[in-house]
């Protein structure tokens, strides 16, 4: 009696921490409620906090890409992952001005040096491109594959170098399905 008592209470906690890491968030400050902590702009300030491009709570990301040769770039953290490991991410995006399908989230899987597997030349690339009607918010979502050598996963935010766009991002999940 003693031992099944104690089975069936592993079997449930071992089941309750399954459901936990499917579905717990790992990203810190997904809504940029606490400015960019935790996240890493490489764009010259293209990517700011705005109160503007809050879907939910105070802030939101704008992405201001006024060039045509280059693009906006925002990381998030870096988590480990491993070959096989699938990781999902949903956001909230909006157009504010510019042409659609000019700016997604990319989940981007990295090795031990920190080199980028998903890659254009790799073959591999795996985005969410923003496509909804200028100035409403829509929820996009990605799910995707780590591959051979993977270490580490991460979230890149990019605006295409050829066009200049005006989005806004807030909201995002990112789980290990
Ligand atoms: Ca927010
Ligand atoms: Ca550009």
């Amino acid at each position: 009696m003693f031992i099944s008592k104690l089975t069936l209470s592993l079997i449930a906690a071992f089941s309750l921490a399954l459901t936990l890491s499917a579905e717990t968030n790992l990203l810190q400050n997904p809504g940029f409620e606490d400015g960019m902590s935790f996240w890493t702009e490489k764009d010259d300030g293209l990517s700011k906090i705005s109160k503007e491009a809050a879907y939910a709570g105070k802030n939101g990301i704008r992405v201001t890409d006024n060039t045509k040769d280059t693009g906006s770039s925002l990381y998030s953290q870096e988590f480990p992952a491993k070959q096989g490991d699938e990781f999902y991410v949903s956001f909230w995006a909006s157009i504010v001005d510019g042409p659609r399908e000019s700016v997604g989230v990319y989940i981007q899987y990295l090795d031990d040096y920190g080199t980028l597997l998903t890659t254009r030349e790799t073959g591999l690339t795996f985005v969410a491109v923003v496509k909804g009607t200028i100035g409403s918010w829509e929820q996009y979502d990605l799910s995707a594959i780590a591959p051979e050598n993977t270490a580490f996963v991460r979230l890149w935010v990019h605006s295409w170098n050829a066009v200049e766009v005006v989005a806004d991002f807030d909201e995002f999940e990112f789980y290990q399905k």
